[in-house]
């Protein structure tokens, strides 16, 4: 079966390249119908390759979607459920305590970066990390190659020497391997500089290599070359869907750095051996940043942003390039998540024994050769039992069977229900019209989060609501 892919011409075992954004929206780049934002290097991309309209983050926030796509594992399987730092949270004065989740990525688990590393590759994290203090840091889950990559979700800044008293508590952050740089110098630029570093060195020792560049833009802080802030200060005009023009240039540079990439893979004529994957961790964040006035960024038409459940916070960007392999400028309507990266890098590096192991992802290849072709899954499950602050949300599951999606609040346990074929954005709740359905979907969301162990909020017996 595997070989059938590779017969068109695929290499034998491709280099890989994953380049993650961070709290990317599913519709800000402009090949996705993003109007202030311009990204002519990620919609070349999207040309030579093919185009998810249908692509789920594991989770609604960094952490969980990070571990998930790494170990093939739904973050409610991995009891990671919550972004790291959040997890260590307190009770907060609310009706619910939060889910159960881990700090770290257990030494337990074996991350395809691991499995690559053991079939040969080098493998090199580049940027973002977020995956547990320092005995947890890429080095000791499968990379040869740790830039940058910490327990911190967050540089205090995007610009050198990136490093500062971060947030209200001020705790100091810093990002490692950086220090020589040099004043003016952007992280978005400088990590592409040494995913470049990697490429070049993996070229130069003629070996296969997985490069996973975890850029931190577009997150919070939103900073970004003056230059092209005011470039895109110019541009803004009323009726535009994204208004945030220091956003809009932070994705400029994640552009620029998906463009220098691709250009040093060609020039190492690496292309034709090199899967390349674009995506994000979570949908877009709806909160406004610091100083500034104009929430970061949208997602419309979906519902809602990071930390929710609607398809705002769940829903992001996913082009796949992979030379003899997927066809060019092809959309696929498929709806794949991200854990699904887990077994199409096994399978792509023909660890076949991997890739058809028991696990929560699918290996995407047949979509990937045909956008057409279905994959048999119609089920996804969502696990968020935690509060979120901007848009504020209060713990919750979901499923999506078909076209039917069910949200579970935890606290109350009220249902929504909503045709995502015929109501996208999720504004019609159909639970009371539709009873049977809601109980079926409740009842199959309930018995998948027994089936993984899913950590649940419980009742705060110190919880006093706020007089009115
Ligand atoms: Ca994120």
């Amino acid at each position: 079966m595997l070989a059938g892919w590779l017969c068109a011409g695929a290499a034998a075992r491709p280099n890989i390249v994953l380049i993650l954004a961070d709290d990317l929206g599913a519709h800000d780049l402009a090949c996705y119908g993003a109007d202030l934002h311009e990204t002519p290097h990620l919609d070349r991309l999207a040309r030579e390759g093919v185009r998810f309209t249908q692509a789920y983050a594991a989770s609604t926030v960094c952490s969980p979607t990070r571990a998930s796509l790494l170990t093939g594992k739904h973050p409610a399987r991995l009891h990671i459920t919550i972004w790291a730092e959040g997890s260590l949270a307190g009770p907060q004065n609310r009706a619910l305590l939060q889910g159960a989740s881990l700090h770290d990525l257990p030494h337990t688990e074996t991350t395809i970066a691991k499995h690559l590393q053991s079939a040969g590759y080098l493998t090199a994290l580049v940027g973002k990390w977020h995956l547990g203090g320092a005995g947890h840091f890429p080095e000791v889950h499968g990379f040869d190659v740790n830039i940058g990559g910490t327990h911190w979700g967050a540089p205090n800044t995007f610009f050198w020497p990136y490093r500062g008293g971060f947030g209200a508590g001020g705790e100091f952050r810093y990002v490692p391997h950086l220090e020589f740089g040099q004043p003016g110098e952007y992280l978005t630029d400088r990590l592409t500089d040494e995913a470049l570093r990697v490429i070049d060195r993996a070229a130069a020792d003629r070996k296969p290599f997985f490069l996973y560049l975890a850029h931190h833009a577009p997150h919070t802080p939103i900073e970004a070359k003056p230059a092209d802030v005011a470039y895109f200060e110019k541009k803004l005009r009323p009726g535009l869907n994204h208004r945030n023009a220091t956003y809009a240039a932070m994705v400029k540079s994640l552009d620029e750095s998906v463009g220098r990439v691709l250009a040093r893979l060609a020039e190492r004529r690496l292309e034709r051996d090199t899967l390349v994957v674009f995506a994000s961790d979570n949908g877009g964040y709806l909160g406004t940043d610091r100083r500034q006035s104009v929430p970061v960024t949208t997602n419309a038409p979906l519902r809602s942003g990071k930390g929710s459940l609607y398809e705002g916070g769940l829903r992001v960007p996913l082009i796949v390039k992979w030379p003899g392999v997927t066809p060019a400028g092809q959309a696929s309507a498929e709806p794949v998540v991200l854990t699904d990266l887990f077994r199409t890098f096994a399978g792509a590096a023909q660890l076949a024994d991997l890739a058809r192991a028991p696990g929560d992802g699918l290996d995407l290849a047949p979509a990937l050769h045909d956008p057409a072709a279905r994959l048999g899954r119609d089920t996804f499950f969502f696990h968020y039992p935690h509060y979120y602050h901007a848009p504020p949300s209060t713990p919750a599951s979901a499923v999506r069977e078909g076209d039917w999606k069910l949200v579970e609040y935890f606290e109350g346990g009220r249902l929504e229900l909503f045709n995502l074929r015929d109501d996208p954005g999720e504004a019609r709740d159909l639970a009371r019209q539709e009873p049977a359905k809601a109980a079926h979907m409740r009842s199959k969301l309930a018995a998948w989060r027994e089936s993984v162990g899913a950590s649940l909020p419980t009742p705060n017996p110190n919880f006093r609501p706020a007089k009115k």
